[in-house]
C-alpha cells in the first residue's frame, strides 16, 4: 500500500504531493514500483495538525481518485478518512477500500462501508490525533488492542459487514510509546490469531527517530527491518511511502520462504 497524501501539511513529505498533477504522477510512480493499493488521504493526522472540513477533504481527494480510477481500472484505491461523507464521496468516485484510523466509529461510517461492500481496515488508536501522544498508557497494550478489535469486529458484523472484508491494524504511533509500538510489532502473530488479515504502517514514523536517531528521510532501513520481521509474523499489507524498496523486501522474503514471489 503506497501512501498518497493530498494534504498541504503532511509531516513526512511536507505536502509536496498536494497539486493534483503532482499527486497523480506520484501515484503512477508507486504503481510502477509495485504498489497494489494507493492510500489517498486529504487530512493530516499528525499530532496537532489543523482540522479539515468535510468539503475541503472531498475537494482534495475526489479529483485524484477520479483520475487514478480512469487510468488504473484494476488498482485498489483506498480512502484514508475518518469521515463518512468523505468515504462515501471517495467510494462514489471510484475508491474501493476504506482505511479508517478511527475503525468506523464515526456515526454513519459503518453504513457507508456496508453500502459499498468494500474491504475496510480497522486501525487501533488510543485517544485522538491531537492528544494521543501525551503520555499514552496501557495495562497490557496487546490485550487492549485485541479487546478493541473484538468490540469493533462485533459491531461491524452486527451491522452486516462481511467479516471477509475486515483487515486489522495495530496503529503504530497512534497513542503509543516506542515500547508499546515494539511490543505490538513483536506480537503481530497474536493479532493474526483473530483470523483477519493484518495491515502495518511504520513508514517514516518517529520510533525510528527515538531508536535510531534518524530524520524523516533516513528512516527507510529501520522500516524495512520491521517490515521483514512483520512479514514473517504473517502481516499481509504494508503501508509505505517507499514502494520500490518495500516491494523488493517482500519479493526477496518470498523467495526465501517459498522460492518464488506470489
Ligand atoms: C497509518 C495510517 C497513517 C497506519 C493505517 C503516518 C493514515 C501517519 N498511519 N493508516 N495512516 N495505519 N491503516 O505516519 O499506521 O503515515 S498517517
Amino acid at each position: 500500500m503506497g501512501v498518497l497524501n493530498v494534504t498541504p501539511d503532511s509531516f513526512s513529505d511536507g505536502g509536496q504531493f498536494y497539486a493534483p498533477s503532482t499527486a497523480i504522477k506520484h501515484a503512477q510512480k508507486m504503481i510502477a514500483d509495485g504498489a497494489d493499493i494507493i492510500d489517498i488521504g486529504g487530512e493530516s493526522t499528525r499530532p496537532g495538525a489543523a482540522e479539515v472540513s468535510e468539503q475541503a477533504e472531498i475537494e482534495r481527494v475526489v479529483p485524484i481518485i477520479e483520475a487514478l480510477r480512469e487510468q488504473f481500472p484494476k488498482v485498489t484505491l483506498s480512502i484514508d478518512s475518518r469521515k463518512p461523507e468523505v468515504m462515501a464521496a471517495a467510494l462514489h468516485a471510484g475508491a474501493n477500500f476504506i482505511n479508517d484510523i478511527n475503525a468506523l466509529q464515526s456515526d454513519g461510517a459503518i453504513e457507508v462501508a456496508l453500502e459499498y461492500d468494500v474491504p475496510v481496515c480497522l486501525m487501533h488508536m488510543q485517544g485522538t490525533p491531537k492528544t494521543m501522544q501525551d503520555n499514552p498508557q496501557y495495562d497490557n497494550v496487546v490485550q487492549s488492542v485485541l479487546d478493541f478489535f473484538e468490540q469493533r469486529v462485533e459491531a461491524c458484523m452486527r451491522a452486516g459487514i462481511d467479516p471477509d472484508r475486515i483487515i486489522l491494524d495495530p496503529g503504530i504511533g497512534f497513542g503509543k510509546t516506542v515500547e508499546h509500538n515494539l511490543t505490538l510489532i513483536k506480537n503481530i502473530s497474536t493479532l493474526k490469531q483473530m483470523g483477519f488479515p493484518v495491515l502495518l504502517g511504520v513508514s517514516r514514523k518517529s520510533m525510528f527517530k527515538t531508536l535510531l536517531g534518524r530524520a524523516v528521510d533516513e528512516r527507510l532501513p529501520g522500516a524495512l527491518a520491521v517490515s521483514q520481521f512483520a512479514y514473517f509474523q504473517g502481516t499481509d499489507v504494508f503501508r509505505t511511502h517507499d514502494v520500490a524498496a518495500t516491494r523488493d523486501l517482500l519479493t526477496m522474503s518470498q523467495y526465501l520462504i517459498q522460492n518464488e514471489p506470489t
